[in-house]
């Protein structure tokens, strides 16, 4: 196997995952993708990390699935290879809090992987795309879904059937990414936000993000249900004690987790 393409860089609980293929814009092959799913289940299992930030280069975030490496595949071949799904949803199964750091372009399975994180914190350079199309094939990792779900129906489509690009500007009215950057502050902003979410109570972070992502997965009533359920439980936890009693005595809480 060539050499690593990520980069993980640790700052005290948060970790940095940083894509790393310049010379291909990043573009997204099996390795990489075998070694993102590997490090997000290590991280996942690791008490120590709190949360993750996921990243390309000042480019390229991803410039989607490795085209040279899928071009000659049959669609027996990629029926059979289901282990490459697997590889594929990594992000998406994450327990622990994912921001993606985007900057440049996020095109096809680059786009789609952005979207698989919690939320996504744009560079002021970044271009948003699902340029299938152009190629002859579709979105495949869940573009053509969250995407709509992001968006809406007409920009999800004009984006796939045209192809068009959406900038940082656009993605952010649109609901796409939670907040635009500087390109230069975007790893700071992101890594910051990390460790603002990571001093927090971990067990209410879990939950949060359980109950937010039940919203894409149900009805109102059921997933108001959810959630009421998930708050009574967080009673019995001594962080919330903690939490609550700081805030009466006017002090910082201390979490433990
Ligand atoms: N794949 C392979 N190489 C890529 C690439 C890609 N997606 N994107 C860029 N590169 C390579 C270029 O070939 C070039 O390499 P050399 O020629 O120098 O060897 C180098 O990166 C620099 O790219 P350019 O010379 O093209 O740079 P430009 O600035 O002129 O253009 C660009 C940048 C991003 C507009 C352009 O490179 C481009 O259009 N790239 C392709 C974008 C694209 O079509 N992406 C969608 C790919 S399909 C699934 C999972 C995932 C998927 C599907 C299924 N399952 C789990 C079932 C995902 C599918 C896709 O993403």
């Amino acid at each position: 196997m060539s050499e690593s393409s990520i980069i993980v860089e640790r700052h005290d609980d948060v970790v940095c995952l940083k894509l790393n293929r310049p010379e291909a814009l990043n573009a997204l092959n099996n390795q990489m993708m075998g070694e993102v799913k590997d490090a997000l289940e290590k991280l996942d299992r690791d008490d120590t990390v709190k949360v993750i930030v996921l990243t390309g280069s000042e480019r390229a975030f991803a410039a989607g699935a490795d085209i040279k490496e899928i071009a000659g595949k049959t669609e027996q071949d990629m029926q059979a290879q289901d282990f490459i799904e697997e590889r594929w949803e990594s992000a998406a199964r994450c327990k622990k809090p994912i921001i993606a750091a985007v900057a440049g372009y996020a095109l096809g399975g680059g786009c789609e992987l952005a979207m698989m994180c919690d939320y996504i914190i744009a560079a002021d350079n970044a271009k948003f795309g699902q340029p299938e199309l152009s190629i002859g094939v579709i979105p495949g990792a869940g573009g053509t879904q969250r995407l709509t779900r992001f968006v809406g129906k007409s920009k999800a489509m004009d984006m796939t059937l045209t192809g068009r690009m959406m900038d940082a500007e656009e993605a952010e009215k649109s609901g796409l990414v939670s907040r635009v950057v500087s390109v230069e502050k975007l790893l700071e902003q992101a890594i910051s936000d990390a460790k603002k979410i990571a001093k927090l109570s971990q067990a209410s972070v879990k939950l949060a993000k359980e109950c937010v992502n039940q919203a894409y997965e149900t009805t109102m009533e059921e997933g108001v249900r959810f959630e009421r359920r998930e708050f009574h439980a967080l009673f019995g936890t001594r962080d919330q004690i903690e939490g609550m009693n700081a805030f009466i005595e006017k002090r910082a809480p201390d979490f433990k987790d």
